[in-house]
């Protein structure tokens, strides 16, 4: 039988997550210590540790057959492949930033200015479509230094909390793109391969769910019952059991985390007890 080969950071600050979500899809891994590559006892796939930047090539170029990579990686390095699930961990934006005592207006302001990236071809196609002239110069690491060491005028690069760029003297004055850990693909995958993606994604997907979901369980006196359940629709519909005690009932229900923090007073106000939140592992519907 044809292996999925998976492709993932061999260490830096997507390798962690990326092993936890196939951990958490329930595949065991061999070979704790990453080498090249690994194999699952009880799933047919291999992993292959790489830099992050490889891994869109070595997809495109069919080396392995799907990757874990950051958003921006991907839009940069143009590869042939396809995206095949956002994995909502590793979220940040790639902006421009420019010296905080400037004043900045608009984008006008780039005309005539260099700027130092890590990320030369989105940072280029950006400023072409919005008619700027301004000079690309690439650098690998630290692009936050530039300015400050007189090597350009502004830098495009990631940010996240913006504590990097506020610690280097600059201020963040246009957000490029949006980007997250995906899933890519290439184009030939096999059947069978095709058929092990698929149970891949679902078990990925069961797990995604679970952790924006609550399953919570609670004492509701049986006068407010049907108001109880009304707010706390579940799945289906929620589970509700006669409690030991006259007149009382034990509810449990599905809730997103959001809409439990809303509704929590509404649920007091109607008399519910003893309510509790447990966290889930696993969640198919
Ligand atoms: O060695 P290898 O090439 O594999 O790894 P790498 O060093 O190129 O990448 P790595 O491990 O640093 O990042 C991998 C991916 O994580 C990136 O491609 C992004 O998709 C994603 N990611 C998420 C980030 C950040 N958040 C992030 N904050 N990548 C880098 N940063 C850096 C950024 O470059 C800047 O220096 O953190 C700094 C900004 O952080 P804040 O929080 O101070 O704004
Ligand atoms: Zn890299």
């Amino acid at each position: 039988m044809k292996k999925l080969r998976i492709a993932i950071q061999k260490s830096g600050r997507l390798s962690e997550k990326s092993l936890e979500l196939l951990g958490e899809a329930g595949l065991s891994l061999s070979n704790g210590e990453r080498r090249l590559i690994s194999m699952s006892s009880n799933f047919p796939v291999e992993i292959l540790y790489l830099r992050d930047d490889d891994i869109p090539g070595y997809v495109s170029d069919k080396v392995a057959d799907i990757g874990i990579v950051g958003e921006n990686v991907v839009y940069e390095k143009r590869c042939e492949v396809k995206l095949v699930l956002k994995l909502g961990f590793a979220k940040c934006r790639l902006s421009l930033a420019i010296p905080k005592n400037e004043n900045y207006d608009s984008l006008a302001w780039f005309n005539g200015k260099k700027i130092a990236t890590s990320y030369p071809i989105i940072l280029g196609e950006f400023l072409k479509k919005k008619n700027i002239t301004a000079g690309i110069h690439e650098i690998s690491g630290s692009v936050e230094i530039a300015p400050g060491i007189g090597l350009a005028d502004a830098i495009f690069d990631i940010v996240s909390s913006g504590s990097t760029l506020i610690s280097n003297g600059l201020k963040e004055v246009e957000t490029i793109m949006n980007s997250e850990a995906v899933i890519i693909a290439h184009n030939s995958l096999s059947n069978e391969q095709t058929l092990i993606l698929e149970n891949l994604i679902f078990r990925i997907k069961a797990v995604q769910k679970a952790k924006t979901n609550k399953y919570i369980l609670l004492n509701a006196p049986n006068g407010n019952l049907e108001k109880i359940i009304k707010i706390i629709p579940g799945m289906k519909s929620p589970t509700v059991m006669p409690l030991a005690a006259e007149g009382w009932s034990s509810v449990h229900s599905v809730l997103s985390e959001e809409q439990f923090w809303d509704i929590i007073d509404q649920l007091k106000d109607l008399g519910a007890q003893g309510i509790l939140v447990i966290p889930i592992e696993k969640m198919i519907i």
